[in-house]
């Protein structure tokens, strides 16, 4: 696959901020972010809403960082380094939430800076990462504000109460949310198994666009969903239009899923170290 356009050495990267939880076993959250981000040669900038305690087999519990310092953390790199592009991960709370779309508001990102809100709700166990109460701070604060939203069919039906199973469904679903504000929508079909693919659909609210790839069939996807919408926001830092930049993620999430490897005793990560060759 080609990548993304390098930077030469000593000059300024572009800037992609995480806004997500930390795992501490290194496959999801920030550290997948980070990852994506470094191996995509755009510079990683981190507010870290909260610090989850976890391994391969699940997440045993998280810290939330006080809305205080999240809010600085966007503040202090947001006035001093700039960025061209964020995404948002793990948020935990309604009060998290409506904390970063005021930080977003108030540094004059919002309508000026991509953002791609991927709308975590739990982990690939089923261990969840945010409060029942954050859904609707979802639909009412962060998607007004976002560029793109890139729910999963568990996210969609919390959000939207729409069981995809189809392709009908799926454009239903994805009609459904971007009423709810955002630019565009995402409604990922990598869980839809009625299909041997993984049918991603796009939205404006005027044009579809379909996006598929053969499924990996692997056990270990931990982390996917956070790398591609870092990846996404990765190539929307570049300047490329959202379709092109949803295309470019689903390349690289591909890729790194057929790289995934086993860790620990329970579900491995997706891989981005393909990138550095063997
Ligand atoms: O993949 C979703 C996700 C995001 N952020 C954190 C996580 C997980 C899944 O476990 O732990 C911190």
């Amino acid at each position: 696959m080609t990548f993304l356009p390098v930077t030469p050495p000593g000059q300024t990267p572009l800037r992609v901020m995480t806004i997500a939880g930390s795992d501490s076993g290194g496959g999801a959250g920030i550290q997948a972010d980070l990852r994506t981000f470094a191996l995509l040669g755009v510079h990683g900038l981190v507010a870290v809403t909260a610090v989850t305690v976890q391994n391969s087999m699940g997440v045993k519990g998280f810290h939330e960082i006080p809305l205080d310092v999240i809010a600085g953390q966007i503040e202090a790199v947001a006035s001093d380094i700039g960025l061209q592009a964020a995404k948002t991960g793990m948020l935990a709370s309604s009060e998290i939430l409506a904390t970063i779309a005021d930080a977003w508001r108030n540094q004059g990102l919002a309508g000026t800076v991509p953002l791609v809100v991927d709308p975590v709700c739990a982990s690939m166990h089923g261990d969840p990462l945010l409060h029942p109460t954050g859904l609707d701070a979802y639909r009412t604060e962060l998607f007004p504000l976002a560029t793109l939203i890139t729910p999963n069919l568990d996210e969609v039906r919390l959000l939207v109460d729409i069981e995809v199973v189809d392709s009908h469904s799926q454009h239903e679903a994805a009609r459904a949310l971007h009423a709810l504000g955002p630019q565009w929508a995402l409604v990922k079909g990598g869980h839809l198994r009625s299909s041997p693919n993984s049918p991603d659909l796009l939205f404006d609210g005027t044009e579809f666009y379909a996006f598929d790839a053969t499924r990996v069939e692997t056990g270990h996807d931990h982390g996917a969903g956070d790398t591609l919408a870092a990846a996404i926001a990765s190539a929307l830092a570049h300047g490329y239009r959202v379709p092109d930049a949803v295309a470019f993620g689903k390349r690289w999430v591909t890729e790194c899923l057929r790289a995934a490897y086993p860790l620990g005793h329970g579900h491995g990560p997706v891989s981005a170290l393909f990138r550095l060759g063997s």
